[in-house]
């Protein structure tokens, strides 16, 4: 099943007939742009393509009113003095003879995408659509926007796919103000957009962009907004609003859906958005979202207007979605800091992920229904089975298996080791990757174990113990912790420290040791395999114990290739202690682990930039980060 790609050519027909240098940025070059990268780089050809058809008036009406769609109807018989004289009385559109046959292809192609993902023809995909949507109104073109595709789709999916929940994440660098209204007393919708604000001093210039915007009636609590007062926003400030804003939300809403409003004037270069976040960032964004709602997302474009960024975040951003590994974030993991150059890297080679058995215990290593290894592939969701080389020896397997991941020939595994050699095996994998040269080592580990006596605590391994005796920092790089007592406090674990802290580090390589009575469900830990994967760029080896492990493999080879982890089922709220325990640990760890900081209050004016702004929690989502900021 691949990524469902919907697109029509005929939406590089609208265009800009007169001069207007705020709307001249709204050009057909971008599709044409995003697509020859997409076709160069090898990932079109790799996805489900759909061709566009225009959707129908009752579909537009799902949003639009009737007169407002007749409106746009017209104007493909006006001459260019009436499409001009039309588009002044809104606020940075222009309309062109092509415009509705153009709009109605985005609206068309953001609803077949949403069908392809909903009726499980595809299990994700991306729109690539003109005009955007996300700034019209029931009533008004916006923006450069004439129909809300976004808002359609969601509309379409509540109603006839009898959706519950669906989250919309606006990644765009302006609000999307058109969602926004359409949503604002709707608690089926979650609405999240961050945006350039600048006080309100940044287009559209509206009060309700504020975080105090949370929306109305039964959906307070169901807009969240995310102003960015400064420009300058780089990878870790979007990382830090995912992993400390919009996740702990999105998780406890538990999305049957979402649907993002990709634009990428968010990302480098970028003349709307002056951010410095770089193609990269939207891999990671993307793979965040694909934990939820069973890895139903679908991205529709948006914004993005400088050709070069904008397609290689589009091409990032398929990539993720195509379940490819990596790529690895660069820069300083420091919020609110100017990041270093734009680097853009070609797209990986084919990388196998090997599952071994140090004892052959009769565990599965090809996953049913899975063809065997291909090393000439692109698609890295294949498993090359070692046990049946009986040439190698049980160690020199999981050796060859260490030095695979850090060579990069392949990009996860899993190992099934008996319960008495736990540690030694670990010793062994922690000797072995630093013999190799490895310099940044994450050692996750589930259950009670403690640091090998014989390695140095010398910042080439971050040892972090979920599950241990007790609560210690005995250094930034040693940190135990117990296993927190409900599932909300075992997320916030998760996005509020186990990911910051392996963002920080950027390992080479993340081993993660999973002991049968750590005390976890299967579900939790293919959650924690599935989101760690993302920082480590794939190379994760986990190591499993014999006894649980016929059933942990089976959870955890799919999330570890890329798949979605299955739901973690009822939400039970972290336990006032499992806060208190959190918080203390960030307190000490912050100084060392900078993507750990949600606000920094004390930090006055020139600090002010560190601040998440969280507003007015929604109600019914408490558990989240309040407590520690
Ligand atoms: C979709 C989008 C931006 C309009 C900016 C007007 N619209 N200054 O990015
Ligand atoms: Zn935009």
């Amino acid at each position: 099943m691949a990524t469902a790609l919907v697109y029509h050519e005929d939406m590089t027909a609208a265009r800009l007939l007169w001069d207007d240098p705020e709307c001249e940025l709204e050009r057909p070059e971008r599709l044409v742009a995003v697509l020859s990268l997409l076709r160069l780089r090898g990932l079109e050809q790799r996805c489900l393509r759909l061709s566009a058809c225009e959707a129908s008036e009752a579909e537009l009406g799902l949003v639009h009113s009737p007169e407002y769609v007749a409106l746009v109807r017209e104007t493909q018989t006006l001459d260019e003095d009436e499409l001009r004289a039309l588009s002044k009385q809104y606020d940075a559109v222009y309309f062109h003879p092509s415009t509705f046959h153009c709009a109605r292809l985005a609206v068309g192609a953001t609803l077949q995408l949403v069908e392809a993902v909903l009726t499980g023809a595809a299990p994700n995909g991306l729109a690539l659509v003109r005009p955007p949507g996300h700034h019209s109104h029931r009533a008004a073109a916006n923006g450069f926007c004439v129909f809300n595709n976004v808002a359609i789709a969601a509309k379409h999916a509540k109603q006839k796919h009898g959706l519950h929940r669906i989250l919309i994440v606006d990644w765009d660098v302006h609000h999307g103000q058109g969602i926004q209204y359409i949503f604002e007393d709707d608690p089926s919708v979650l609405y999240f957009s961050w945006h350039r604000y600048e006080y309100g001093r940044f287009w559209p210039f509206l009060r309700e962009s504020d975080t105090d915007a949370v929306g109305q009636g039964q959906g307070r609590g169901f807009t969240v907004n995310l102003p960015w007062n400064q420009v300058g926003m780089g990878n870790a400030d979007y990382l830090a609003a995912f992993l400390h804003v919009l996740l702990p939300l999105a998780f406890e809403f538990n999305p049957e859906l979402v649907l993002v409003s990709a634009g990428f004037d968010s990302a480098i270069g970028d003349p709307e958005g002056q951010m410095q976040a770089t193609p990269e960032c939207f891999a990671h964004l993307t793979q965040l979202l694909q934990v939820l709602a069973g890895g139903r997302v679908c991205a529709v474009l948006e914004g993005g207007y400088h050709l070069d960024s904008l397609s290689e975040s589009v091409c990032m951003t398929v990539q993720a979605l195509l379940g490819d590994p990596g790529p690895v974030l660069q820069g300083s993991m420091e919020p609110c800091q100017r990041c270093e150059g734009h680097r853009v890297e070609g797209a990986g080679v084919g990388r196998l992920t090997a599952l071994i058995s140090l004892q052959c215990p009769g565990v599965h290593t090809e996953r049913p229904g899975c063809p065997g290894p291909s090393l000439d592939k692109p698609p890295t969701r294949q498993h090359e089975s070692l046990t049946q080389d009986k040439a190698l020896s049980a160690l020199g397997k999981f050796l060859f298996l260490v030095d695979g991941i850090l060579n990069g020939k392949v990009t996860c595994g899993i190992a099934a080791i008996p319960a008495c050699g736990k540690a030694a095996t670990l010793d062994v994998a922690i000797q072995q990757s630093l013999s190799r040269g490895a310099q940044r080592l994450l050692c996750l580990v589930l259950g009670e174990l403690d640091w090998p006596l014989d390695i140095a605590d010398d910042g080439r391994i971050l040892w972090l113990n979920i599950g241990g005796k007790e609560t210690a920092v005995r250094s930034a790089f040693h940190i135990s912790t117990p296993l927190p007592g409900t599932t909300g406090g075992f997320l916030n674990y998760i996005l509020g420290l186990v990911l910051p802290l392996a963002y920080s580090f950027q390992p080479e390589l993340v081993l993660v040791t999973v002991g049968p009575a750590q005390g976890l469900q299967n579900p939790h830990v293919a959650l924690l395999a599935a989101m760690l994967r993302i920082p480590a760029a794939g190379r994760v080896l986990a190591l499993l114990e014999e006894e649980s492990a016929p059933q942990l493999v089976t959870t955890l080879a799919p999330v570890l290739h890329g798949e979605a982890p299955p739901s973690l089922g009822p939400f039970l709220m972290a336990s006032p202690e499992d806060i208190q325990t959190l918080k203390c640990l960030r307190a000490q760890l912050e100084p060392r682990w900078k993507l750990l900081q949600v606000a920094s209050e004390a930090q006055g004016e020139a600090g002010s930039c560190h601040r998440v702004p969280l507003g007015k929690p929604p109600s019914g989502t408490n558990y989240t980060d309040q407590a520690c900021s």
